[in-house]
């Protein structure tokens, strides 16, 4: 099996360190999304929407979306789990997962493409959408400096997918000037503790 995978993007560097953390080796391609080459006819065929990571499987069975794959793996080798154990665990890592996804990177990266132009060969920016964007990540951190106020994780007592979601959302939110700010004393206490983790650097 295979990944197509570009190192400076945030959405595949999720899964690079999901699977890090479960010490799944998997051979990666690297695909220039500057180039475009995520869009060509072959790279369709594996994902309709033209968006990396996708997982190819030996069959040529092709799993896109990040969320996906991580299931994909999460299934094949439950340990450590990343997406949670009990019932309880399983919804409340997947609802944090999901807020952090829509809140925080998703606004990171509509601030990205629209206000940059990174992608304006395939995609209209709208600047001021952009801006909105922006400032609603930074609003998102407020939420989860509050969060860790009381949680060691995003998702509670243990690590999980979230945790890497909110990490590459931040890191990636440095092109945008998107920053912890100084009062956030709880969230920069989780950054420093994530962003120990070996996985981390993969
Ligand atoms: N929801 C998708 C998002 C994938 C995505 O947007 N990937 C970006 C890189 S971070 C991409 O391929 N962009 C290329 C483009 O838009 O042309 C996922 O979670 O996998």
């Amino acid at each position: 099996m295979k990944i197509y995978d570009t190192k400076t993007a945030p959405t595949p560097r999720r899964v690079r360190i999901f699977l890090a953390e479960k010490g799944i080796d998997v051979d990666y391609v690297q695909v220039d999304l500057a180039k475009g080459e995520n869009l060509s006819p072959e790279m369709r065929a594996k994902n309709p929407i033209g968006k990396i990571p996708v997982l190819e499987l030996d069959d040529g069975t092709c799993i896109g979306e990040s969320d996906a794959i991580c299931l994909y793996f999460e299934a094949l080798q439950p340990e450590p789990p990343l997406l949670g154990v009990t019932p309880l665990e399983k919804g409340v890592i997947a609802m944090w997962q999901r807020q952090i996804e829509m809140c925080l990177f998703n606004q990171v990266g509509m601030c990205f493409q629209h206000t940059t132009g990174y992608f304006k060969d395939r995609m209209t920016p709208v600047p001021e959408f952009g801006k909105v964007s922006g400032i609603n990540a930074n609003k998102y951190l407020s939420v989860l400096d509050k969060r860790l106020a009381e949680n060691e994780f995003m998702a509670g007592d243990k690590f999980s997918i979230a945790d890497i979601t909110a990490l590459c959302a931040i890191d990636f939110g440095r092109v945008v000037d998107l920053r912890i700010g100084e009062d956030q004393v709880n969230l920069q206490r989780w950054y420093d503790q994530i962003n120990s983790r070996p996985s981390i650097k993969a």
